[in-house]
């Protein structure tokens, strides 16, 4: 059986997270385990550019980066982007900037006197020259072992998760319809499931503590918002790490 620690939304808050490897690698916690990320590495915290750089460091070392709807709506805009459609490009560049705070600063960028498409492409260009774009486009939306699914809000009820892999595999490549397991707040929030013998982490939806149940696990405690910690999940001893600011 694989052991893991799980990782919710960071946000952009990578002090946060540095406080949790530092906890992490002070005990050895990795020696078995593999990190598993749920998504949502950028906006709100400062340092959404320097988070980057440290998951693709450690994607090198084989942990998991999954996606999360922050990613999404970005792909979404770039895929709508290089199939040349102005219409969804322009609607999830729009949704992409109302959610965005401090990620384009990390950057350099500004959005000073310029259109959403101009301060998209400054942006896009950003990414691509730091290996940035490559590591949001190749983000999977689930990872899995025999008991455990990860997954950034959570599963369908009513629908086998084994049917619910290939309905999400089908929407990967198209940017018009949302991938509901990614972006439901209400999937976030369910406190059970029907795939017997699972348990299903995720993040998404901000919780005051962790939820930790024997089939369901709701990681998401705010990070990124004023005073609230960022928490990991060891998954073979239900320990769970905590990082607040300093
Ligand atoms: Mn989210």
């Amino acid at each position: 059986m694989s052991s893991f620690i799980v990782i919710p939304d960071t946000q952009g808050e990578v002090s946060l997270l540095y406080g949790l490897l530092e906890q992490i690698f002070d005990r050895n916690l990795l020696k078995d385990r593999k990190l598993v990320f749920l998504g949502d590495y950028i906006n709100r915290g400062e340092g959404t550019k320097q988070l980057l750089d440290e998951c693709i460091e450690l994607k090198k070392l084989n942990h998991v980066f999954l996606r999360g709807n922050h990613e999404d709506v970005l792909i979404r805009a770039y895929l709508a982007y290089q199939q040349k459609d102005e219409f969804y490009r322009d609607i999830y560049i729009y949704q992409w900037l109302k959610m965005e705070s401090n990620t384009l600063f990390s950057y350099g960028i500004s959005k000073y006197r310029k259109n959403n498409l101009r301060i998209f492409l400054e942006f896009v260009e950003a990414l691509e020259s730091f290996g940035h774009l490559n590591f949001l486009l190749s983000l999977p939306v689930y990872y899995e072992s025999d008991n455990i699914i990860m997954i950034h809000a959570g599963i369908k009820p009513n629908l086998d998760w084994e049917l619910q892999k290939i309905e999400i595999d089908s929407l990967l490549d198209s940017y018009e319809y949302e991938i509901e397991q990614i972006y439901s707040f209400e999937l976030a929030k369910l406190e059970t499931h029907n795939e017997e013998g699972k348990t299903v982490v995720s993040g998404h939806s901000p919780r005051d503590e962790p939820f930790v149940s024997k089939n369901r696990v709701m990681l998401d405690c705010g990070a990124g918002k004023p005073g609230r910690p960022l928490v990991a999940w060891i998954s073979d001893t239900n320990e769970i790490l905590y990082s607040y600011k300093k």
